[in-house]
């Protein structure tokens, strides 16, 4: 990746420099894959001159990645980001229960699960009392499982299909499905199963479903808690897995036959694409170590055989584009800004973090070249970043899911309105 030895030539070593010394509020390390080398590590930590100098190149750096960070003092004070904030937040519902996904059809209605099991709906900017749909058994809410992932399909509004993704028991066992239901005049029915026996449990159930920039429909499935599950191509947990949005398998897939786009990963929750297809998805590592991946077709991600900065000579496994370290993010759900202040950054929510880590990446989107830490604590825990259509973004929070400490009117849907 590195073609100099020196770690001052790349953006990604100032910022870890940086993370460790002036300005933890806002931006904290990107570790490439190799910036555990130590190479990397040792080089210029201790020599302040130099570090001085790198603080002053980064600034220059970073100021030309973004308008935003023009201001140095945006950079420099996560409270003067928040002065300097870019968007205004609403509260668009309150006293939800773990809003886990959200998606929006064109004619403006916002529908979201919660984890309990209930399919709801925003319309007209009103949340409805009654939900669009509750599941009952066989479904269940234990642990991390419930009703999590929501997408419409892209004609929703002329044939009213949309895809969820839930926890369900079976003679005593945990499994997720993936399945369609009809909305009519606001109530759910005809559920049909697209993908089923997706191993569950009490945790790493995954459960993002998005539809791609293909037309296919992308889910994320954790490895149920049997790690071994997610290098097992024959299982489809720990994987990120492609189909039909009739169920069917792509004939495209990497492993003919399977669903199965990728493998070893331990629980993504997130998913996105930038502008020019690159699919990205958030991981929880194990203690820490939690990673933002580029996805490719037939990509093995390394879980369990190594955590982090993958590179073991002789597995080919992929490693992430930027990982939290020794730090726990609890990534979520996160989204791809294609338009506004943010244009071109990945939005990360995060569970332990609370916050949204926002990362800048180079043009291709391949290369991280800074990361903010934004709504430091403000909302407690995020669980969904998602970009609507008119460039307004919404975001969960999480803090009923027994982890957190609930604020009033928890759990919320916030929406964040470009400031003109
Ligand atoms: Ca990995």
């Amino acid at each position: 990746m590195y073609e100099s030895e020196n770690p001052l030539d790349k953006a990604e070593n100032i910022a870890i420099l940086i993370g460790q010394t002036l300005y933890t509020n806002t931006i904290i390390r990107i570790l490439p894959y190799n910036a555990k080398d130590k190479r990397h590590k040792n080089a210029g930590i201790k020599e302040d001159k130099k570090k001085q100098a790198m603080i002053d190149r980064s600034f220059t750096i970073l100021s030309h990645a973004n308008a935003r960070y023009r201001n140095k003092d945006f950079i420099r004070s996560g409270i003067h980001a928040y002065q300097n904030f870019s968007y205004q937040i609403e509260t668009v519902a309150d006293n939800l229960y773990i809003p886990w996904a959200v998606d929006i059809s064109r004619d403006g209605r916002l529908y979201f699960t919660e984890r309990s099991g209930n399919l709801r709906i925003i319309e007209n900017g009103i949340l409805n009392p009654e939900p669009v749909y509750t599941f009952g058994p066989p479904f269940v809410s234990l642990g991390e499982g419930g009703l999590m992932g929501l997408a419409l399909n892209r004609e929703f509004l002329s044939n009213g299909f949309l895809y969820l993704m839930y926890t369900y028991e079976e003679n005593g066992t945990i499994y997720n499905r993936v399945v369609r239901m009809n909305i009519e005049d606001n109530t759910a029915s005809q559920e049909e199963i697209l993908l089923d026996r997706i191993p569950g449990g009490r945790i790493h159930n995954g459960g993002r479903i998005k539809i791609g920039p293909d037309g296919y429909l992308y889910i994320t499935a954790g490895d149920a808690g049997i790690r071994e599950l997610a290098q097992d191509l024959n299982s489809l947990a720990g994987k990120i897995l492609r189909i039909g949005t009739d169920g069917s398998i792509p004939p495209d897939n990497p492993f003919p036959g399977s669903p199965v786009y990728s493998l070893g990963h331990r629980n993504p929750q997130g998913l996105a694409w930038n502008r020019r297809n690159v699919l990205y998805a958030s991981e929880h590592g194990e203690t820490a170590h939690d990673e933002i991946n580029i996805i490719q077709p037939g990509g093995n991600y390394g879980w369990p055989v190594v955590t982090g900065n993958e590179d073991i000579p002789g597995y080919g496994f992929l490693s992430p584009l930027i990982q939290s370290g020794d730090e726990t993010w609890a990534p979520a759900g996160i989204a791809f800004v294609t338009g506004g202040p943010w244009m071109d950054t990945l939005l990360v929510s995060t569970l332990r973090g609370s916050e949204l880590l926002a990362i800048t990446l180079n043009e291709e989107g391949r290369e991280a070249l800074n990361l903010e830490r934004l709504l430091q604590g403000e909302y407690g825990r995020l669980r969904e970043a998602y970009q609507a259509a008119d460039g307004f973004l919404y975001l969960t929070t999480s803090n009923l899911d027994g982890r957190g400490q609930p604020n009033p009117g928890d759990d919320k849907i916030l929406r964040l309105a470009p400031r003109l």
